[in-house]
C-alpha cells in the first residue's frame, strides 16, 4: 500500500511580506503515522497573516500556510489507527498523542510529541512532504490547509461526523474553537461579567460562548464602530469604543460602569498595550484577564505587579485549551444540534485562485471569517 506523491495546487509563501502564490507542488505520500488529507475548504486566521507579514518569530519560509481546514482522508501511512481513508477529518495545530507528559497531566491541551518539528516547518522524522521542482517548501503549524492535499502527523488530526458541512466546520479547526475552550473551560463564568477587547471571530465567539453559560454582563470593546451590531448579534449587552472615551482610559471607563471591574476579560486582539488594559480592567481580589491574541516578535507586556499583588491573575490560553482529537468530534455534534454557531461568522468565501484577495478581506475590517473552496 505504498502511496504515490501527488500533484495539486497549493498557496506558497516564498518569503515574508510577500503575496501567496498558488504553484503546483508535489506531495508526498504519507510515511509511518502519517496521513494525507484532500483538503475541500479552509478558512483564514489572523494567525496566517501574522506569520505572512513576518511578524511570526517561529516564521519561516518558503511556507504553505494555512490551519483552519476541513478535507477528507486520501491515504494513511503506516500504523495509523484512529483515522481511516474517506473519514471527514479536521487537522489540529494542536496535536494530541495522549502519551507525554503534558497529555497525562491532565492540566493542558499542548502536546509534545510533535511540538518541536512542527515549529521547524516539519514532519516529525525533520523532512517535508512538500516539494516544488524538487526544492522542499515548509509545512506550517503541522497543518498546511493552504494546499489541496496535505500530510499530517495522525496525532493531528481527528475525524468528525461527515454529515457536518466542511465548508463551516473547517472554521472548527481554530478560530471558534479557541473561543469556545477559552469560555467553558474557566470556571466561574456562568453569573459573572466578561468584557472581551476584539470583536474578529475569536472575540466573537468569546462573547456568544459568555452569553452561551449565562454570564449577567457581557461588555464588547472595539475601535471599530462597525463592530457594534456584530457583538450585539452574537449576545453582547454594552458596546464601548475605546477611540470615543475622550482622555479617559479604556480600563478607567470599564472600571466605573462596573463597579470596580469585570469578573473576566480577554484580549482577543494581539495587541500588547490592550492586554495591559485587559488586565487592569479586572476586579481588585478576583478578576481574572485571558490573553488569547498574539503578539507580534519583540512586543513584551507590561503592568505594575501591584496589579498583581492585589489579586488580578493574568493567564492566556492556546486552541481555547481544547483536546482535539477527544473534544472536537462533540463540538461538531454541538454545532449539528444548534448548540453552537458556526454558519454566521461567514461573511466571504474565495477560491484557491482568490486567496490573497481573502487576506485583503481580513484587512478590510467587515469580514469575520471567509472560507476558501479549495
Ligand atoms: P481580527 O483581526 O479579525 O479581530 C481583531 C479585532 O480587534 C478587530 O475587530 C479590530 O477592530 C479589533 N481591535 C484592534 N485594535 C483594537 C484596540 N486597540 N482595542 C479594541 N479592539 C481592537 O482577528 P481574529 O481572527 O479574531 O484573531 C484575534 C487574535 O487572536 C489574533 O491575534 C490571532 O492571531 C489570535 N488567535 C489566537 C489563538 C490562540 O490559540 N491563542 C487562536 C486563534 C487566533
Ligand atoms: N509562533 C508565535 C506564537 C503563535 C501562537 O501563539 N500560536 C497559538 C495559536 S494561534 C492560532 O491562530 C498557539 O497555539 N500557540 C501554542 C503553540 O504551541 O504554538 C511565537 O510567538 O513564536
Ligand atoms: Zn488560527
Amino acid at each position: 500500500t505504498v502511496g504515490k506523491p501527488i500533484k495539486c495546487k497549493a498557496a506558497v509563501c516564498w518569503a515574508a511580506g510577500e503575496p501567496l502564490k498558488i504553484e503546483e507542488v508535489e506531495v508526498a505520500p504519507p510515511r509511518a503515522n502519517e496521513v494525507r488529507i484532500h483538503i475541500l475548504y479552509t478558512g483564514i486566521c489572523h494567525t496566517d497573516e501574522y506569520t505572512r507579514s513576518g511578524k511570526d518569530p517561529e516564521g519561516l519560509f518558503p511556507v504553505i500556510l494555512g490551519h483552519e481546514g476541513g478535507g477528507i482522508v486520501e491515504s494513511v501511512g503506516e500504523g495509523v489507527t484512529n483515522v481511516s481513508v474517506g473519514d471527514h477529518v479536521i487537522p489540529l495545530y494542536t496535536a494530541e498523542c495522549r502519551e507525554c507528559k503534558f497529555c497525562k497531566s491532565g492540566k493542558t491541551n499542548l502536546c509534545g510529541k510533535v511540538r518541536a518539528t512542527q515549529g521547524q516547518g516539519l514532519m516529525p522524522d525533520k523532512s517535508s512532504r512538500f516539494t516544488i521542482n524538487g526544492q522542499p517548501i515548509h509545512h506550517f503549524m503541522g497543518t498546511s490547509t493552504f494546499s489541496q492535499y496535505t500530510v499530517v502527523a495522525d496525532v493531528s488530526v481527528v475525524a468528525v461526523n461527515p454529515k457536518a458541512p466542511l465548508e463551516r466546520v473547517c472554521l472548527l479547526g481554530c478560530g471558534i474553537t479557541t473561543a469556545w475552550g477559552a469560555v467553558v473551560k474557566q470556571p466561574g463564568i456562568t453569573g459573572s461579567t466578561v468584557a472581551v477587547f476584539g470583536c474578529g471571530a475569536i472575540g466573537l465567539g468569546v462573547i456568544a460562548t459568555s452569553s452561551l453559560v449565562k454570564a449577567s454582563r457581557v461588555i464588547a470593546v472595539d475601535t471599530n464602530p462597525g463592530k457594534e451590531s456584530w457583538a450585539r448579534k452574537f449576545g453582547a449587552t454594552d458596546f464601548v469604543n475605546p477611540t470615543q472615551l475622550g482622555d479617559k482610559k479604556i480600563q478607567d471607563y470599564l472600571i466605573e460602569i462596573t463597579d470596580g471591574g469585570l469578573d473576566y476579560t480577554f484580549d482577543c486582539t494581539g495587541n500588547v498595550h490592550v492586554m495591559r488594559a485587559a488586565l487592569e480592567a479586572c476586579h481588585k481580589g478576583w478578576g481574572v484577564s485571558t490573553i488569547i491574541g498574539v503578539a507580534a516578535a519583540g512586543q513584551e507586556i507590561s503592568t505594575r505587579p501591584f496589579q498583581l499583588v492585589t489579586g488580578r491573575t493574568w493567564r492566556g490560553s492556546a486552541f481555547g485549551g481544547v483536546k482535539g482529537r477527544t473534544e472536537l468530534p462533540g463540538l461538531v455534534e454541538d454545532y449539528l444540534q444548534g448548540k453552537v454557531k458556526v454558519d454566521e461568522y461567514v461573511t466571504h468565501s474565495r477560491t484557491l485562485e482568490e486567496i490573497n484577495a481573502g487576506f485583503s478581506d481580513m484587512h478590510a475590517g467587515d469580514c469575520i471569517r471567509c472560507v476558501v473552496d479549495m
